[in-house]
């Protein structure tokens, strides 16, 4: 299918791109009609159609319970729609947000669907957490789909209390000037999420076409920055609680908003519980340093406990690596670890699923004919 050039100059506002995977399936369609998907309830999402919004419903089969999560639409996900304004398929995405779903049971959470960047929003106050950036960074270095992986952008926010004035912590500065340090190739910017003035530093990656999603913990000021930046007060924000900086959950939906200079910018609800998925690559989250070291060790099997010729050990007697930052891979890598076996074990129960299905059909058809 085609879209008129109207239809067409109406979508790229909505984040559009004839380069998306979903433009080639949508040019192989053969019926439905294109929509994004910019809201997500829990009864049911809203859909952008170029410059009209419509209320959109999920197929029947999504709501059953065996039906795997990351089938279903996400916001930011293209999607056809029926004539009767039901989801009838979800195109092919570039990238793809998620997490591991909070609870005891392996599931997939997705966060966004078809996004370019990722600010990873976190206040300059006890929200501070660099081993909470890095677990996003997983996230988001995780996150390529059927194309290309969102780039992350750390925004620091509250840097108006933090860095300046009377209240200002001493120690601030240096601790983000270590995380620069720590990850040379992710920017990392410090704003007031309630000043235009700083926020236009987030300009380069908010252009005609672009889309964005904001994540991080309640209270960080994801809800302040998306006003700021669209110029008005749209989305409620709520003060945090002066002893700990937590925030009060206030944004309690995902949704998609378009700025006047083009970008579309999605503002989601604080997360608490960040798992991993099993897909992601510890290499690309600033342990590079570690891997490297890994492969000095004089045994190639070395589990760097005791083993003599350890590079990583020795590295930490010598003062070069923090014992600290050793502990937190070995977390990760441990969590990485029994992640990807879940995943590995779900993968397989779903191929079985539809190899029995399939079985069946083909009893039913030879018994009964083809229906
Ligand atoms: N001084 C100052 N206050 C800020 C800044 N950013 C956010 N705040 C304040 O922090 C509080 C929480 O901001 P929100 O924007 O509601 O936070 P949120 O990330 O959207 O939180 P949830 O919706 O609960 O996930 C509000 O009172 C904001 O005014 C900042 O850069 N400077
Ligand atoms: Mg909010
Ligand atoms: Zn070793």
């Amino acid at each position: 299918m085609q879209l008129s050039p109207d239809q067409h100059e109406a979508f790229l506002a909505i984040g559009w791109r004839d380069d998306l995977p979903a433009a080639a399936a949508f040019a192989d369609a053969v019926e439905g009609r294109l929509g994004r998907v910019i809201e997500q309830h829990r009864a049911g999402y809203r859909a952008a159609i170029g410059d009209d919004v419509l209320k959109a419903a999920a197929p029947a089969e999504w709501l059953q319970p065996r039906f795997d999560p990351v089938d279903r639409a996400a916001v930011g996900d293209w999607v056809l729609l029926d004539n009767h304004d039901v989801i009838s398929r979800v195109l092919p995405r570039h990238s793809l947000l998620k997490r591991g779903a909070a609870g005891e049971h392996y599931r997939q959470q997705l966060i966004a669907a078809n996004i370019d960047t990722v600010f990873v929003v976190s206040g300059l106050d006890g929200d501070f957490n660099p081993r909470r950036l890095q677990r996003y960074l997983l996230l988001v270095f995780g996150s390529a789909d059927e194309g290309d992986r969102a780039q992350p952008v750390i925004v620091l926010t509250k840097a108006d209390k933090a860095l300046e004035g009377e209240q200002a912590d001493p120690d601030m500065a240096a601790r983000v000037e270590e995380l620069r340090e720590s990850l040379p190739d992710v920017p990392v910017l410090c704003v007031n999420a309630k000043s235009p003035d700083t926020v236009a530093a987030l300009a380069p990656w908010l252009s005609k076409g672009q889309s964005v999603v904001l994540v991080g913990s309640s209270g960080a000021g994801k809800s302040t920055l998306t006003n700021t930046l669209l110029g008005i007060e749209k989305q409620a924000t709520q003060s945090v609680r002066e002893a700990d900086s937590r925030g009060r959950h206030t944004t309690t939906s995902r949704s998609l908003i378009r700025l006047p200079d083009g970008a579309c910018l999605i503002d989601t609800p604080g997360m608490r519980e960040l798992k991993l998925t099993g897909e992601e690559r510890l290499e690309d989250a600033g342990f590079e340093d570690i891997e490297q070291l890994a492969t000095q060790c004089r045994f190639r099997d070395c589990v760097h406990q005791r083993e003599p010729g350890c590079a990583i050990q020795k590295a930490i007697k010598d003062g070069e690596l923090q014992a600290e930052r050793w502990a937190n891979y070995q977390k990760l890598q441990g969590e990485l670890s029994d992640a990807a076996q879940t995943l590995k074990v779900r993968q397989e129960q779903k191929r079985d699923e539809r190899v029995q299905t399939r079985a069946l059909n083909k009893r039913l058809t030879d018994k009964y004919g083809r229906r």
